[in-house]
């Protein structure tokens, strides 16, 4: 497959810092099953050479870093469209999983399940352009346990509410006021700025960062819950993942029209 083809560009450099740069303008860097797949052989790839720092970017000035999960690829109904086994999900646990940090470098809007990409990456830094719009609402989609707790980890209760309640996108500033970003620089220093941080981090013990990060994973995902607890979840994301309002909420994305709900 040609370069021009792939939804990802892949590059490595100094042999210990990989770059992913997303590649599927045509469809605002949308995260089909197949670029999720290619991003996820290209970790894998990354950890058994060696690397030991991932950059996650779109193009240089890109308006759009990522619309977020392909909606295309969306179940129409009856079936969880965030549910373990999700090409995203998969993809997510791959960044957490990965023996060293993984930056997501973010110019331009964030959309959806791209925001959640952002947030579970271990540093996100971002330029005056870069803004995150939490969108399950918008499509009906009852976002999952597992996204939530990023959410709420990153950001806190309260800010993780008013982005999935409202669907309104946070601006640079205030993502970095609030820890969505790292940092906030100017978007000619981006790269530079990105760059240098990885090659810090490159030049540190990649075992001991490798062990840190398994246990912040562990130690912010571990949440005791009750089985009742769990199965009232798992009912509760059921009953909306097979509403109207979910099946109509696609439909009408792909129809390129305003959704009718009807909060059934
Ligand atoms: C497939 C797309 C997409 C797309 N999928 O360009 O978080 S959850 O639970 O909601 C989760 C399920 C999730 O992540 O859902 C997706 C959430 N994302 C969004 O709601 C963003 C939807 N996209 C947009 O609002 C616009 O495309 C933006 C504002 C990103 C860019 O607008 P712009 O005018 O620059 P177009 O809308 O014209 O899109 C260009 C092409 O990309 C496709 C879109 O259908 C169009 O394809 P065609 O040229 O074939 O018509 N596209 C955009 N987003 N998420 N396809």
């Amino acid at each position: 497959m040609s370069d021009e083809d792939r939804c990802i560009l892949v590059e490595t450099l100094d042999q210990r810092i990989g770059m992913i740069t997303f590649n599927r303008s045509a469809k605002r860097n949308a995260l089909s099953k197949a670029f999720l797949e290619d991003v996820r052989a290209t970790l894998e790839g990354f950890r058994q050479s060696g690397v030991r720092v991932v950059i996650l970017r779109a193009a240089s000035a890109a308006r759009v870093w990522s619309a977020g999960h392909d909606v295309a690829d969306l179940p129409r109904g009856h079936v969880d469209p965030l549910g373990y086994d999700d090409p995203l999900e998969m993809t997510l646990r791959a960044v957490q999983r990965f023996p060293g940090p993984v930056i997501a470098m973010v110019t331009g809007a964030v959309w959806g399940g791209a925001c959640d990409l952002a947030m579970t990456c271990d540093i996100a830094i971002g330029d005056p352009t870069s803004s995150f719009c939490m969108t399950p609402a918008r499509l009906g989609v009852p976002y999952n346990a597992s996204g939530l707790i990023h959410f709420i980890g990153r950001v806190g209760l309260n800010i993780a509410k008013e982005m999935f309640f409202t669907a309104s996108p946070i601006d640079a500033q205030r993502a970095a006021n609030l820890g969505l970003l790292n940092h906030l620089v100017e978007a000619d220093e981006l790269e530079s700025f990105t760059l240098a941080m990885a090659r810090q981090i490159a030049s540190l013990s990649g075992a001991a960062i490798e062990v840190i990060k398994e246990q912040f994973r562990v130690l912010t995902m571990t949440r005791p819950l009750p089985v009742e607890t769990f199965e009232r979840i798992h009912a509760l994301r059921a009953k909306v993942y097979n509403s109207h309002d979910y099946s109509e909420a696609i439909q009408a994305f792909l129809e390129k029209r305003p959704p009718r709900f009807t909060g059934n």
